[in-house]
């Protein structure tokens, strides 16, 4: 750590309004160039500390950044790690006001739930086939807080890595029998495929980065716990939307799930 807690106070404040007060900021790192990975998660705890002191409740983890066509357009190389709040969610078919929005973008992700919770560290993919219930098709929904969506690792993880909003289909597929690595993988923007990907993109298979997750989480004293939407990363890269998209994902034996910007 290099940053004091009145610091990391200062800049999970600084962040936070700009997502609850919708307008851009620069990237923290351009004014505290020093701070490492654990400032960058401090701060990230401490935008889940404030809405939690709101009454919002955590529903899910997220694992981004796992994907090549994700880390390339980005211009990064590992997974970042984030938490879903309550608020965050979208019912199936259901609507997103692009009001409350800075600059949303949409990507393709398998979703877990899992039957038993995953205590890091030392999970592997096999850990995380044994605990899964089901899969479901998800869309996330990512606004970056920073100018023009462009940051580093350390600004967006404090950034709860873009996180704001995401839809799942409503069909619970078990694993058993199921190869995700090649699920086909087709996102729609307004009835037209925009992006293309097999669920091998994520890690060369999405149930790496559960795995990830829930040691990074281990790390930190946590767990993934039962029951709880964990987003396993794009699929592709993902894509810019405006008021007046629909848009719908539909990934090979999971079904569809789909949402709409007004
Ligand atoms: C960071 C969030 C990444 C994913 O699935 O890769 C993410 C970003 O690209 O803004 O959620
Ligand atoms: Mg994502």
């Amino acid at each position: 750590m290099t940053l004091d807690q009145a610091s990391i106070a200062k800049l999970a404040e600084h962040i936070e309004n700009a997502e609850l007060e919708v307008h851009d900021i620069t990237k923290i790192t351009d004014d505290y160039p020093e701070m490492d990975w654990d400032d960058a998660y401090a701060i990230q705890d401490e935008i889940r500390r404030r809405k939690q002191a709101r009454g919002a409740r955590v529903v899910g983890f997220k694992a981004g950044l796992t994907s090549f066509a994700k880390m390339k357009q980005m211009g990064v190389e590992t997974p970042v790690f984030g938490f879903l709040m309550d608020y965050f969610t979208v019912a199936d078919g259901g609507e997103v006001a692009t009001s409350a929005l800075i600059h949303p973008k949409v990507e393709p992700e398998i979703a877990f739930v899992l039957k038993h919770p995953l205590q890091g560290p030392g999970c592997h993919i096999g850990s995380v086939l044994a605990a899964t219930d089901f899969i479901v098709p998800a869309i996330e929904v990512i606004d970056s807080r920073y100018r023009d969506f462009k940051f580093d690792l350390k600004s967006v993880i404090a950034d709860n890595c873009s996180s704001t909003r995401f839809v799942i289909g409503a069909s619970m597929t078990p694993l058993a029998g199921l190869d995700l690595r090649t699920l086909g993988v087709v996102l729609e923007k307004n009835g037209q495929p925009v992006a293309i990907g097999a669920g091998a993109a994520v890690l060369n298979h999405p149930a790496t980065a559960v795995a990830e997750l829930a040691n990074h989480l281990g790390q930190r004293g946590e767990c993934l716990p039962a029951g709880a939407v964990i987003l396993s990363g794009g699929i592709t890269e993902a894509v810019s939307v405006a008021a007046g998209d629909h848009v719908s994902l539909r990934i090979q034996s999971l079904g569809s799930t789909s949402l709409r910007f007004n």
